[in-house]
């Protein structure tokens, strides 16, 4: 097949989602072109099945805004049209689907009909999505979309509580490389970090509020009054600063380090004994299964899709929003000597389920599915 993917191209899940997605098609020999506005960050490297194709958005002193939705359908219009591709694949709600729509339109006008699927993702639906400046848009686009996927169970049920949804969602969860996402040996890392055998806990996000990255800090707290423990932070955003005077301000500044946006996350990831996922909403959990899948047991909220890929009590602990003394207590009973091992066996079992060799064949039937339904339809 010959398929268009549409996504963000930041270190964002969904754009990971779909770059990784992309590559697994090209690798078993689909034509993937990528309609984005920046080169995506997983996509430094040469691939006979792969394409890229930059949006150019133009501004002009009227606009205040440059119409980045509007750039993209045309430049949609014009992939699908000179590329002859069999399928649009819109990753992210907002705008995508909605351009999507306007490119198939154009589209029509010129005797050439494209199927479109729209994957769901998360804020796309959970937070932005529902604001009334978006959500009839997104009602509307999502139910003129060919196909519509959703990350997890949670999200395609909440899709339907909140949007008059009319067609079917079907769930293809999140999934992992696992050549690449696999517990290395970086002793000589871990010694740099844990001189004294301190027990490690990593967090990973874009520290947004919905990351709960006060939570973090506030458990990892708790958990070094009781055993020696280091805590890394990766990644940056809007609450940064906060999280590190409130460092300051708890005095755990020597034992707590911020280490920005990292590209080799599976490197410290390979180090950790414990991964924090506190989120206040989180449709799947992608940087929870890139840990699992390095033997990194879980301690997470029970917001979203979280608990459908962190199992309670077998691949770490899952507890309500913001119960810090029941997170200290669970992060201490994984972090017991006794109990470790059991749990990081468990977390990388259940990743296992989770490789892109056993989710990338839903994909494939799925796009072929709504190729066939939307060519009866003509
Ligand atoms: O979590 C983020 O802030 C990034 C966000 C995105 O849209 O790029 O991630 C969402 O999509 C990921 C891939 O499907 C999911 O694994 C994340 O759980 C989801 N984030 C939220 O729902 C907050």
């Amino acid at each position: 097949m010959k398929i268009g993917i549409v996504c963000y191209p930041t270190f964002g899940g969904s754009g990971v989602v779909a770059t990784e997605l992309g590559k697994g098609l090209a690798k078993i020999g689909h034509e993937v072109h990528f309609i984005t506005y920046k080169q995506p960050s997983r996509l430094d490297f040469f691939s006979e099945n792969l394409y890229y194709h930059e949006v150019d958005i133009k501004s002009y002193p009227l606009f205040e805004h440059a119409p980045y939705e509007l750039a993209l359908a045309s430049k949609m219009v014009s992939v699908v049209k000179y590329e002859k591709l069999d399928l649009l694949h819109v990753h992210y709600a907002i705008p995508h689907a909605s351009a999507a729509y306007m490119a198939k339109q154009i589209l029509k006008t010129q005797g050439i009909q494209i199927p479109v699927v729209t994957t769901l993702h998360g804020t796309d639906i959970t937070l932005v999505g529902k604001d009334p400046s978006y959500e009839p848009v997104v009602t509307f686009s999502i139910n003129q979309s060919d196909g519509v996927t959703a990350v997890s169970e949670d999200l395609r049920k909440e899709t339907y509580a909140f949007f008059d949804i009319q067609r079917e969602i079907e769930v293809i969860p999140n999934f992992i490389d696992l050549e690449r996402f696999k517990r290395q040996k970086k002793e000589h890392f871990k010694l740099a970090i844990c001189p004294n055998g301190e027990k490690l806990l990593v967090h990973t996000s874009n520290f947004r509020k919905v990351k709960r990255v006060e939570d973090v800090i506030r458990v990892f707290y708790e958990v070094r009054k009781e055993i020696p423990s280091k805590l890394l932070l990766v990644g940056d955003g809007p609450e940064r600063d906060k999280m590190e005077r409130l460092c300051r301000e708890l005095g755990t500044c020597d034992d707590v380090r911020f280490l920005g946006k990292l590209d080799a996350v599976e490197e410290v990831l390979s180090v950790a004994d414990l991964f924090l996922m506190p989120s206040e909403k989180e449709s799947f959990g992608l940087a929870a299964l890139e840990a699992m899948a390095c033997e990194v047991p879980i301690l997470s909220s029970n917001a979203g899709g979280i608990p459908e890929l962190n199992v309670d009590g077998v691949t770490g602990f899952v507890s309500e929003i913001g119960d810090i003394k029941y997170m200290k207590e669970k992060a201490l009973y994984i972090l017991d000597d006794a109990n470790l091992p059991t749990f990081k066996k468990n977390a990388l079992a259940r990743a296992q389920e989770f490789d892109i060799s056993n989710i990338l064949p839903h994909y494939v039937a799925y796009y072929q599915k709504t190729i066939e339904s939307t060519m009866a339809q003509i």
